[in-house]
């Protein structure tokens, strides 16, 4: 039997983080969980670079562009999507994701949802380093081992 894993071994790895300005109380958290999980893990500070958006739903056009350069591994996208009175937030949360998604199915370079998507902005706090873990953190080992697994799997003929 042969089985594959991707290892959270990030040396030499080049990532792009592309973080919505929205929310910026917690996405400057989320980056900064970020950049703590991937330098844990053997990326360098010099292999890291960082673009700004100006809301969620812009982030999987950012990637997608950052991702057809073939300049890195991995993607991450940090955000922050918070519920208000309208169902604004809805849009945003299922556009964002669904174009994450398609930007990465579409150029073949892992691109990893680090977005909050949360009723209160306590709740989002919470899960950007306060108390319930860091998603920027989290985010950063799965692009890490989303890249390792995908260079150890074979090659199709799909993208990538
Ligand atoms: N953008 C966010 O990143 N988070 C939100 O909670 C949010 N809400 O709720 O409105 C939000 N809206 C802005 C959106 O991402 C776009 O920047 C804007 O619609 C322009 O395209």
């Amino acid at each position: 039997m042969t089985s594959y894993e991707g290892r959270l071994r990030g040396d030499g790895m080049r990532i792009a983080v592309v973080c919505s300005r929205f929310n910026g109380l917690v996405t400057e958290r989320l980056l900064a969980g970020a950049r703590d999980g991937l330098a844990r893990h053997g990326v360098d500070e010099a292999s890291i670079e960082v673009a700004w958006a100006p809301g969620a739903m812009e982030l999987p056009l950012v990637a997608r562009q950052l991702a057809a350069t073939g300049e890195f591994d991995g993607i991450i996208t940090l955000g922050a999507v918070i519920r208000g009175a309208t169902d604004h937030y809805q849009h945003v949360a299922t556009q964002c994701a669904a174009g994450v998604q398609r930007a990465q199915l579409d150029t073949g370079v892992p691109i990893v949802f680090g977005v909050l998507t949360t009723d209160t902005i306590e709740q989002a706090i919470e899960r950007a380093g306060a108390k319930a873990g860091n998603k920027g953190f989290d985010a950063a080992l799965t692009a890490i081992e989303m890249v390792d697994l995908l260079r150890q799997l074979p090659k199709g003929g799909g993208a990538g």
